[in-house]
């Protein structure tokens, strides 16, 4: 929990995480920065499994596992993990992002390579076969798609790693188009680092965007730097706090932003957030019911998922109030 940082009285968050370690039949240590989408009648989940020993705090791997769910609260992982991509240039693939684009389910995904952090995008259909469509060059992560095209083009969110050009972490959020899901292009800045007040290292995507009457609603994730921090977490030093933010675009030119809110949206601020690092959520999922309540999935500390509520009327305030 960092002073002065709370989280937003719009939110209800549920006081115990919707998955952790314990609720996977193999082998699972942190499960966390999951997608999630509605998808043939069910909720399905896709998260990051970070395996290895909690209590030996030691990790061996990553793979992404899936679980349902038919009231998006109470989930059922599958028997296996669905997958891990590696080979002798990939190293893993980690925190899948799900949107529905005309039937079909796309998944964003960060892949670490010999080469560099590469954001990649792949296809399914049935959450067995997975065709990957495009990687982008290296550094490039947190992508996430809009759920459907917008004057024409398909839209993602990104988050590129100037590194060597800005000195130290500063990196913000982009957008690009394509026309086929491999082609990518026009890309622009949609909000830069230095425009959140609660961040001083980077934003980027969080959760793919829904589509509202006032524009289209989308969660980021604003990072935090102290360099006084000491040891939290099984790390020994984790000087960073990642938070959730909450921003309104155009819906006719995504790139521009209508209005986001000047304070987080979800803070670290319960126990059973706290694990491998602390004060860290990273939102993934966000669903938008008839009802107009808002579903908000995020990962707490790299550790566990969770859920929380909102009403969309009180987050579109959020964005829009000066
Ligand atoms: C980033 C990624 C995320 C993670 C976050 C906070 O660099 O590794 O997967 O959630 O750090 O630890």
């Amino acid at each position: 929990m960092i002073e002065g940082r709370n989280t937003s009285p719009v939110i209800k968050k549920l006081d115990h995480p919707v998955l952790t370690y314990k609720d996977i039949p193999y082998n699972a240590a942190l499960i966390f920065n999951a997608g999630v989408a509605k998808f043939n009648g069910k909720y399905v989940m896709a998260f990051r499994n970070d395996y290895g020993s909690v209590e030996e705090h030691r990790l061996d791997g990553t793979n992404i596992g899936l679980a349902y769910s038919d009231d998006g609260e109470h989930w059922t992982p599958e028997s296996k993990p669905w997958f891990a991509i590696s080979d002798g240039e990939i190293i893993r693939a980690y925190d899948p992002r799900i949107s529905v684009i005309d039937g079909v389910c796309y998944l964003c995904m960060a892949v670490d390579t010999k080469h560099g952090l590469r954001g990649c995008i792949a296809k399914t259909e049935d959450f067995n076969k997975l065709e990957i469509l495009s990687m982008s060059v290296p550094d490039n992560r947190n992508m996430v798609l809009f759920p459907e095209k917008v004057g024409g083009n398909y839209i993602r969110l990104e988050r590129p790693m100037p590194v060597y050009s800005r000195g130290k972490d500063r990196f913000d959020m982009w957008l690009s188009e394509s026309p086929d899901m491999e082609f990518w292009g026009r890309s622009r800045l949609v909000l830069g680092v230095e425009d959140v007040p609660f961040a001083n290292d980077k934003v980027g995507p969080g959760a793919p965007p829904v589509k509202t009457d006032k524009g289209w609603l989308t969660l980021f994730h604003a990072v935090e730097k102290d360099t006084t921090r000491g040891k939290n977490g099984w790390e020994p030093r984790w000087q960073k706090s990642y938070y959730a933010g909450v921003a309104l675009l155009d819906l006719e030119d995504p790139s521009k932003i209508i209005g986001y809110s000047k304070k987080p949206l979800i803070c670290c601020d319960r126990a059973f957030e706290d694990g491998f690092r602390n004060d860290v959520i990273f939102p993934g999922g966000m669903i938008l019911e008839d009802s107009g309540e808002v579903k908000i999935y995020y990962g707490a500390s790299d550790t566990v998922e969770c859920l929380a509520r909102a009403d969309v009327n009180d987050l579109l305030k959020l964005c829009l109030d000066k």
